[in-house]
């Protein structure tokens, strides 16, 4: 009797061990990072909340679902370096520890941008331009710093950021108007020297319109020219529902592939809110009325329209997926619909669903078409 009884608690605990097991192979396989491991990172933009651990659910879903991870803000220049000399690790500190604690591949953004730059960086004490040496011994002095302090730890860099606009030509940023084009190439220099090992990027928006992509793609063969270290362009992927296509957005993606560089899709989101006046892009500065009619779905998605970007999303996947070896990485802007930048931009105050996980942190039906599909390719 004893042995009998010894015996059904031996079989009914490997059940229970078996179908636990069981369970976790499938969680495991539900899990996007699993699911895309032998075709390209896939990551998210992590927010102040979840780097000070204010946000579990959401870093929760960082943990399972991701395996790298890129700050949505807290390395940009005005938050690093408010005050010239004066740096501020606290933030980027912990969004490297949360990363290495969690095997994640850490990006760092971004080192020269036009926008969210401190004022001081291109004054001097009376309010004027500083002169050409001050600003380049000024970005040298940033880079430098930042780089070499999470020198082996953060992977790769976004080294420039947005300098092209959508007709081709550069940007007339303060980088470029005081130190001329070979900003870029300074920029590049000063990160590779600070760590050699770290991959270097060019990221821009709206890169599916032909002239900005060629802009972009004579930028990195300047780059190239000068010998200097680059190993991707990435393309932001802030989508709207009409634009840019499929098609366009191949076409831009071969031709950086065709430099010999990597393509990451960085920056990835799909509003599903109306547009106007054709306004595409991800410029920050620009800024619309708040409008009821171009808030229409505050209360809730109509499944019609889910449908649709869940359509729209898995289009842009197959094509990633069948570029797959061209592309190092997919990185999503955010985690949660809540989280999105979109919800605020370019008006303020609407409700968007542009991620892949909704306000309740559980994963919208197109994670599950996503991994599926994974499997095709
Ligand atoms: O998502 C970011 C938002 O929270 C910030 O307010 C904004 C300005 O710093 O930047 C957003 O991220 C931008 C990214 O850094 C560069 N490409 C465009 C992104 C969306 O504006």
């Amino acid at each position: 009797m004893q042995v009998l009884k010894k015996t059904l608690m031996i079989t009914t605990v490997c059940c229970f061990a078996l179908t636990a097991c069981k369970k976790s192979v499938i969680e495991e396989s539900n899990r996007l990072a699993n699911a895309f491991a032998d075709k390209f990172l896939i990551g998210t933009a992590m927010n102040s909340l979840q780097i000070f651990d204010l946000d579990t659910l959401g870093t929760d879903i960082i943990k399972k679902q991701f395996n790298a991870i890129v700050p949505e803000n807290c390395m940009k220049s005005m938050y690093l370096q408010p005050e010239e000399g004066k740096f501020f690790f606290d933030e980027a500190d912990k969004y490297v520890a949360f990363g290495e604690a969690n095997n994640l591949w850490i990006t760092g953004h971004c080192l020269v941008w036009h926008s969210q730059a401190p004022r001081w960086l291109f004054a001097d004490e009376n309010g004027n331009d500083v002169s050409r040496e001050t600003l380049i011994e000024r970005m040298r002095n940033h880079i430098t710093t930042v780089v070499s302090r999470y020198k082996g730890r953060i992977k790769g860099w976004d080294v420039v950021n947005e300098a092209i606009m959508d007709d081709g030509s550069w940007r007339q940023s303060k980088f470029y108007q005081i130190i001329g084009e070979d900003f870029i190439n300074l920029a590049f220099q000063f990160a590779h020297e600070a760590d050699p090992d770290a991959e270097l990027y060019y990221n821009d928006y709206s890169t599916a319109i032909e002239a900005k992509c060629q802009g972009i793609v004579n930028v990195v063969k300047s780059i190239q020219a000068k010998g200097l270290r680059i190993d991707a362009v990435g393309m932001q992927g802030h989508l709207n529902m009409d634009s840019p296509t499929v098609e366009e957005f191949e076409k831009s993606l071969l031709a950086f592939a065709d430099l010999g560089v990597k393509v990451m899709v960085t920056e990835l989101d799909l509003t599903v809110l109306p547009g106007f006046n054709n306004f595409t892009g991800a410029d920050v500065s620009a800024n619309f009325d708040f409008k009821a009619e171009l808030d229409p779905y505050s209360d809730s998605l109509p499944d019609q329209v889910a449908l649709e970007q869940q359509n729209r999303y898995v289009d842009f996947f197959k094509l990633f997926l069948k570029h797959h070896d061209k592309i190092s990485r997919v990185t999503l802007w955010g985690v949660t619909d809540n989280d999105s930048w979109r919800n605020g931009w370019p008006v303020p105050g609407r409700t968007d669903y542009a991620l892949l996980f909704d306000r309740n942190y559980q994963p919208k039906p197109v994670v599950a078409e996503l991994i599926k599909l994974t499997k095709q390719y």
